[in-house]
């Protein structure tokens, strides 16, 4: 069965009112990635971080799926074959649209993660410095995201998928993180046919068969329908 595979990032949550990254005025404008991003960061200090996650986990559980998350739901309903959404986002907004099945390979804002025996549970709204890990009492919960230098989730299954992918979509990502960056050359390998749909060309947009520009709003749909 033919096989499409979307990878999407922080672009195709944009509107809804979710910021990126890396665009003006994104989020590593305001901080540090160092400070906020990686595992030495929340070793320094956990309460920066926790501040962090915890302003963006309230603005998250706000935002509403749009219509590119509606888009690649009905996609995935609708379409005669296997759908497999890959998101570098942590918020739940595909989840939200209706999308089944989507891989979240950093983390997700809804999850707590303890860093001393590697247990997961459900975040609260707020978390806080020293938390007891409900499994080993260790005061070490941490977001459950994946930090720079940590190796992402669900990598072998990521793989697989794109090894048999017919199609692949990278949506509202700027190409500049890896692992995901590569995804576009592992799908050629298989001999997929590879699309770009985004704002501005990423920085991997030569790689694509075809680039589709403007607000993922409009133009998932249009790709979609
Ligand atoms: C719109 C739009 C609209 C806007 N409509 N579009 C040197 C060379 C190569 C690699 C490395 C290197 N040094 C270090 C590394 C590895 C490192 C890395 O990639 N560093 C780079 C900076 C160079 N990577 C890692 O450490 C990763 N782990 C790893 O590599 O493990 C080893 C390994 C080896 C081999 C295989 C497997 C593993 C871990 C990376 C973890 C990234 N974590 C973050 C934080 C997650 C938690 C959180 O959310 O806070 O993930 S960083 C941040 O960047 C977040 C995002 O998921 C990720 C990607 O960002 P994204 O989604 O692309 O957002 P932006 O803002 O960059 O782009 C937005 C795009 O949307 C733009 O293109 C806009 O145009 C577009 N847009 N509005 C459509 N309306």
């Amino acid at each position: 069965m033919e096989k499409i595979v979307i990878l999407t990032g922080a672009g195709i949550s944009a509107e809804s009112g979710l910021g990126t990254f890396r665009d003006e005025g994104g989020l590593w404008a305001q901080h540090r990635i160092e400070d906020v991003a990686t595992p030495e960061g929340f070793a320094r200090d956990p309460a920066l971080v926790h501040r962090f996650y915890n302003a963006r986990r309230v603005q998250a559980a706000e935002a509403q799926p749009n219509a590119a998350h509606d888009a690649l739901a009905r996609l995935q309903r609708d379409w005669p074959s296997e759908v497999v959404i890959i998101t570098q986002n942590v918020d739940n907004l595909h989840e939200a649209g209706g999308a089944q099945g989507v891989i979240h390979m950093h983390g997700t804002l809804a999850g707590a993660l303890c860093a001393a025996c590697g247990h997961r549970w459900t975040a609260p709204p707020e978390m806080a410095v020293g938390e007891p890990c409900p499994a080993c009492a260790a005061p070490t919960a941490r977001p459950d995201v994946v930090w720079f230098g940590e190796m992402p989730y669900h990598m072998d299954a990521i793989y697989d998928h794109l090894a048999g992918a017919s199609i692949f979509a990278a949506i509202g990502t700027s190409g500049q993180v890896y692992p995901a960056a590569a995804f576009v050359h592992e799908a050629m390998m298989s001999g997929a046919r590879t699309v770009e749909l985004n704002l501005e060309p990423s920085t991997g947009a030569s790689s694509f068969d075809e680039v589709i520009l403007g607000p993922a709003t409009e133009a998932v749909p249009r790709w979609v329908d």
